[in-house]
Formats: structure tokens, sequence, C-alpha cells
């Protein structure tokens, strides 16, 4: 176990904890001590949700792939954009909004952004689409902070990279942090050989953790976050 651990480059105090003696043979119950809070299901609960992170993360394919998911759930879903600097950017997520033949808006200022929250006031669902922020780009953090501030309760979820490395990570939860995430999810696990690093981010963090990007197929390749997921993907040897 300490092989495929160290294999995934899992930290080694990480890698302590999960093989203490009182946990050996456990290890999702191990894994369920020291990451706690696996994020609650938003199928049945009125949410106005955005993803923040970096640019081309998947912020805006993550959404798609949720809002149609909740579609074929019978939700009553909403997409509103707050990407407005590029043209690009507003028609992806207005052609995934054609595709899956939900109402669209988009908001450049927090009130724009809370008039379009409120003609989706009977929306089970609103996800709010941002641009991406580089986490040394302060002016852009505070300004995507301060429309998202716009008085209306939305669920801030971090979106990480599944290949990043400890110092990006912690240079990302440093940038985001102080605007106020309430949970993490993780894109493009298909893309990584090596879960250790993010997976040791997402116990530093101590948020709850929503979801998983395991593809780039609309809509299938999102998921609830699992820990029989993360267990999968610290102990794989081979790829
Ligand atoms: N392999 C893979 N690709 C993904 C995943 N999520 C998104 N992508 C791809 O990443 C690229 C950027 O995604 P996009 O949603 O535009 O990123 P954004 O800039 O954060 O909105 C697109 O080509 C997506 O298809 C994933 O989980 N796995
Ligand atoms: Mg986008």
């Amino acid at each position: 176990m300490r092989d495929a651990l160290e294999f995934n480059e899992v930290a080694s105090n990480h890698i302590a904890q999960l093989l203490d003696s009182s946990y050996e043979g456990r290890l999702q119950t191990a894994i369920e001590a020291i990451l706690p809070n696996l994020g609650s299901s938003i199928w049945n609960k009125k949410s106005r949700m955005t993803f923040v992170g970096a640019t081309g993360v998947g912020k805006t394919t993550s959404i798609a792939k949720l809002a149609a998911q909740a579609k074929s759930r019978g939700l009553r879903v909403g997409l509103v954009t707050i990407d407005t600097y590029r043209v690009a950017a507003v028609e992806q997520l207005s052609k995934y909004a054609e595709l899956l033949g939900l109402p669209f808006l988009t908001a450049g200022s927090a009130s724009e952004l809370r008039d379009a929250l409120e003609r989706f006031q009977n929306a089970d669902l609103v996800f709010v689409d941002t641009a991406g922020a580089g986490t040394w780009d302060r002016a852009r953090l505070e300004e995507l902070n301060a429309i998202l501030d716009c008085g209306l309760a939305i669920e801030k979820t971090l979106l990480l990279p599944a290949s990043g490395n400890k110092r990006d990570y912690e240079s990302i939860l440093s940038a985001f942090g102080p605007f106020g995430i309430d949970s993490i999810s993780v894109s493009k696990l298909d893309e990584t050989c090596c879960f250790g690093p993010c997976f040791s981010s997402l116990v530093n963090a101590q948020l709850p953790v929503s979801f998983f990007g395991i593809g780039p197929n609309v809509p299938s390749d999102m998921e609830q976050a699992s820990i029989s997921r993360i267990q999968r993907l610290i102990t794989r040897k081979t790829h």
C-alpha cells in the first residue's frame, strides 16, 4: 500500500496518516477520517452555484455537464454567464444552452447578475459561469468577486485541475480562499497519472469536495465526489 501511495506522490505526512496502524486495511475509513467533507447532493435543494478557477480548467464544460444532468432529472435549470469580456466565452455557454434547451442570460455587473437570478427565481438550479482568473491577477479576482457579491446567495465552487502541483494548488487556494469558497471540485481526472498532489491539497484545504470531472464528454463525465473514486485514484499503480 505504501508503494502505491508513494507512486502516486501522496505527501509523506498524509501517507503516515493513511497507514496509521489503527487504520490498517481500512483505507476507505482512513480517507474519510482525513477528508471528511464530501459535498452534499445538489439535486434535491434549490441552489445557485458558480465555478471559479483558472482559465481552461473546465468551468464552462462542468456547468454544461451538470446542467444537462439536472435537466434529465426533470429539474428547472437556468444558465447565466458573467464571462462577458470574450465573445467566444458567451457563445460557448449560449451554444450549450441552445443544445440543452435551457434559458440563458448574460450579466456584466453585480446588479445585472442580481436581475438575472431574480428572473430565474422559479428555477431549481441556476449555474453562473465566470471568466478564469490567474492567481497573480488581483484586480481580476477582485472584480470577479465584486460581481458575484450581488446580494443573493451563490455557492462558490473552486475548480482545480487534477494534474496540478503542490505549489500551484497552494497559490490557487490562497488567491481564491479570501473570496469565500464553499467547496472544491476537481476537473480532468482522466488527464493525470498522479493524483497525490491534488489529494493532499484537498486534505489541506479541509473544504467540502463536491464534483469530479472525469473526461471531456457532456454530460456523462461529471460525477459527485466519492471516497471510492479517491481510493481508486491514490492506490492505482497503472494508468
Ligand atoms: N479531458 C478532460 N477535458 C476536460 C474536462 N473538463 C473540461 N475539459 C476540456 O477542457 C477545455 C477547457 O474547458 P472550458 O470548460 O472551456 O474551461 P474554462 O475556461 O474553465 O471554462 C475544453 O476543451 C473541455 O472540453 C475533463 O474533466 N477532462
Ligand atoms: Mg469558460
